[in-house]
């Protein structure tokens, strides 16, 4: 079912754009990112370059925060527009196929060089797993981050039970 939405792109773009896995698998060659173990030796996956994805839609100059929505566990994660781009990997595929919800799949979101959980932006919670929409907005969106050791252990508890 290559035709099925999984990705959106919305708020402050010309049009809101919803991407299936065949609009990510035309991306060139040069936008591909061919294995994140490359980036992080526990991962696996393939994927492509948050730029290459965000150049599809027409993003407004006003712009200057991307929330990451998983709408699946309701978790979302809001940080600056600008390095985001340079560092996001959008990874939807493990070999031939798609990428298993184990691993975060159908797509997760990869921040190339991440800061420990919780230290800054561009960190290691920012790495969401579903990821289903991508909202550009002026200002920070909503942000469901654990801010302490104690509410990280609870969402791992969490992810784990669930
Ligand atoms: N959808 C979703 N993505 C998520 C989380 C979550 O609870 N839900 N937890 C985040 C946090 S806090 C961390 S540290 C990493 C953990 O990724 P890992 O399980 O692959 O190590 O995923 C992030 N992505
Ligand atoms: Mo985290």
């Amino acid at each position: 079912m290559s035709d099925e939405v999984v990705l959106m792109i919305e708020g402050l773009v010309e049009a809101p754009i919803r991407l299936t896995f065949a609009d990510l698998d035309t991306l060139p060659d040069a936008d591909r990112v061919a294995d994140v173990s490359r980036f992080h030796a526990s991962r696996r996956g393939a994927g492509v370059n948050l730029e290459a994805v965000l150049r599809l839609a027409a993003i407004r100059p006003e712009a200057n925060y991307a929330t990451l929505h998983a709408d699946r566990d309701d978790f979302h994660v809001s940080v600056p527009l600008e390095p985001l781009r340079q560092q996001g990997i959008v990874v939807h595929r493990l070999g031939e196929g798609r990428l298993p919800p184990e691993q975060g799949g159908p797509i997760r979101l990869l921040i190339r060089d991440p800061s420990a959980c919780h230290t800054g932006e561009l960190d290691e919670c920012a790495n969401v797993k579903y990821l289903s929409r991508i909202e550009l907005t002026s200002r920070r969106g909503r942000d469901t981050r654990p801010t302490s050791e104690a509410e990280h252990a609870a969402l791992h508890l969490r992810e784990t039970a669930g």
